[in-house]
């Protein structure tokens, strides 16, 4: 068990005003940030980023939804960290996700669904690693 997860603030998310109150809701939860920036993704770096459903229909979609506007990557650190921020965030489609999730609050839909957490220890560094260096890490 890790003490790391990484997330994203999506276009959708930034777009509609919600950083604030998501950032908000992530720190009243416990989680340090012990990285972040604002950036946006060139449709090269997101293809490269979610390289791993390459082969999923919505790849594509994904790819240019993901560099379509600004977006904030954080690295976290709480225990427990991966499990408790999916929890924290709710289901990948908002529809589903449980009432007081992140997603539940502030996704529209299953492609624009506010934010993303990485699904498992090895990720989270593999993720963290691909958005920062270690002089970007506190
Ligand atoms: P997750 O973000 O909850 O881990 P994944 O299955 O890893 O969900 O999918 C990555 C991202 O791809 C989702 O957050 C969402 O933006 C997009 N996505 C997943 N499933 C669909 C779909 O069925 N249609 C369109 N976009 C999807
Ligand atoms: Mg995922």
């Amino acid at each position: 068990m890790s003490d790391k997860t990484f997330t994203m603030i999506k276009p959708d998310g930034i777009a509609n005003g919600h950083a604030g109150a998501i950032l908000d809701k992530i720190i009243k939860a416990g989680f340090k940030i012990t990285a972040m920036k604002y950036l946006q993704l060139t449709p090269e770096r997101a293809g490269q980023f979610y390289s791993i459903h390459k082969e999923r229909p919505f790849y594509n979609d994904l790819i240019k939804y993901m560099s379509s506007g600004p977006i904030i990557a954080a690295v976290l650190e709480k225990s427990n960290a991966v499990e408790d921020y999916r929890t924290l965030i709710g289901a990948t489609d908002p529809t589903k996700a449980a009432p007081g999730t992140i997603r539940n609050l502030f996704a529209k839909s299953i492609d624009a669904n506010a934010v993303h957490g990485s699904d498992s220890d090895a990720n989270a560094d593999i993720e963290a690693n691909f958005f920062f260096s270690g002089f970007e890490r506190f």
